[in-house]
């Protein structure tokens, strides 16, 4: 039992998070470079224009995974590097440093899979309507086209859209990532047909261009975990965890997933929904529901829920006082990686793959010179525990990538937040493995059979 014997073990990144270089080599700009400019948006105005550095010093953050012992390395191409204006003119050089770390990692044997949208979405392209364009379509699969006929003949795993959820919700919903806007349903909710049909056409590209391709997608969304083993409360958490809210329905998980992995729109999200979308939106669904090697999903914490005698037949239980919580404030629940990826695989049926997972902690470097997280390791053992019980319980599970390779930039929250197996210091770019790390290594070496 445990995890399969060909288990993926890996670490996750995401370009505007980790390279810097932000004005280099001829890059375009993304809606990112100008939103972390823009006075009072991210924690003590902190920006990317530097980030890790990882455009200049990637060949030894590879170094870094090897010693780790990743056996596969998740990262996002950016766009604008790639397409300066977003379509049209591509930029040579940053093809280049692509090519560069790909064949980096390919020395090293170590697999990358390559997400291709990870949220800095090109400045040029916003200024024409980004997603809300029906155009967006055309613009992601001449994208998509362009990095698989340039890194098709390397990469073999690659993976659509990260958290379509946060880039919408957060961005153009709530405001708080970039574009920062907080736009009305009749822009969001076509924005997020566009967003789905793109998914399917760069599913298809992706097939037509790069052999033995195997495509996934990294949605997310809170798993709701039943509150006992009832099963009237494990029929309410199944329920609350796929039933699209009213309000807050960016953030869940059916409306991004069921088009793309069923063929259909929940019922539950129609019913508010359906008058937004754009006109001849059915006959999408055909272009949108494309076969999946496998379904990514990024888990950080899920809620409690049981059975209630209300209109949805659901209820979610509050947080106990002093419940467990990572240095982010977010709940420490490890049957989260339980029930998400066991209720996921039941709806889907589709191979699943750990996109991401991981915490912030209140990391420094030691007078030893070492970082000592305790808590991570423990937050890690417990999270592939339960993991590792979903696949004894049947989820066709496939592998794992923890978040983050490093420290780096956490958004709206710049520098603040330490995601990393490997501390950063942003002032010299020092690298220093953290203790997890190393135990890291030894879960990978013992496919698991330590924790
Ligand atoms: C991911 O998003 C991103 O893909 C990645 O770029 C980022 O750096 C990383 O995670 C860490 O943030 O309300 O307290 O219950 C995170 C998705 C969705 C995870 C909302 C936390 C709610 C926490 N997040 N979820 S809480």
């Amino acid at each position: 039992m445990g995890f399969r014997k060909d288990f993926i073990w890996g670490a996750a990144t995401a370009s505007y998070q980790i390279e810097g270089a932000a004005y280099e080599d001829g890059k375009g700009l993304s809606i990112w470079d100008r939103f972390s400019h823009e006075p009072g948006k991210v924690f003590d105005g902190h920006t990317g224009d530097v980030a890790c550095d990882h455009y200049h010093r990637y060949p030894d953050d590879v170094k870094l995974m090897k010693e780790i012992g990743l056996q596969a390395y998740r990262f996002s191409l950016s766009w604008p590097r790639l397409m300066p204006e977003g379509k049209g003119a591509v930029n040579q050089k940053g093809l280049d440093f692509y090519n560069r770390l790909i064949d980096e990692l390919l020395k090293n044997d170590i697999r990358p899979f390559v997400t291709l949208f990870h949220w800095d979405f090109p400045a040029a392209l916003q200024s024409l309507g980004a997603w809300e364009n029906p155009d967006s379509v055309k613009w992601f699969e001449d994208y998509t086209a362009l990095c698989a006929r340039t890194f098709g003949d390397r990469v073999k795993d690659f993976i659509t859209f990260n958290e379509p959820q946060c880039f919408i919700g957060l961005g153009y919903d709530v405001g708080v990532h970039a574009p920062g806007y907080q736009l009305p349903n009749s822009s969001l909710v076509p924005m997020s047909h566009h967003i789905l049909k793109a998914h399917g056409t760069a599913v298809r590209a992706l097939r037509s261009l790069v052999p033995e391709v195997r495509v996934g997608y990294a949605p997310c969304g809170d798993p709701c975990m039943p509150a006992t083993n009832s099963p009237e409360d494990m029929e309410a958490a199944r329920k609350a965890y796929f039933t699209v809210p009213e309000k807050g329905w960016t953030f869940n998980v059916a409306w991004w997933s069921d088009p793309a992995l069923l063929g259909c729109y929940p019922e539950s999200g129609l019913k508010h929904l359906e008058k937004y979308l754009p006109h001849g939106w059915q006959e999408d669904l055909k272009t949108i529901h494309q076969p999946l090697d496998f379904y990514g999903q990024n888990i950080y914490n899920g809620r409690y829920y049981k059975a209630a005698d209300n209109e949805q037949g659901f209820e979610m239980l509050p947080l106990p006082v002093g419940f467990p919580k990572t240095a982010i404030q977010w709940p420490i629940t490890p049957d989260a990686l339980y029930w998400g990826p066991t209720f996921l695989y039941e709806r889907y049926k589709t191979p699943f793959i750990m996109t991401e997972n991981g915490l912030s902690a209140h990391d420094v470097v030691s007078l030893d010179g070492k970082v000592h997280d305790p808590n991570r390791q423990d937050f890690l053992n417990r999270y592939l525990l339960a993991y590792k019980r979903a696949a004894e319980d049947g989820a066709d599970i496939r592998g794992y990538f923890h978040w983050s390779l490093m420290d780096n930039y956490e958004w709206a929250h710049g520098y603040k937040e330490r995601f990393g197996l490997i501390h950063v210091d942003y002032e010299t770019q020092q690298r220093t493995l953290k203790d997890s790390a190393y135990w890291y290594r030894s879960v990978i070496e013992s496919n698991g059979e330590v924790l």
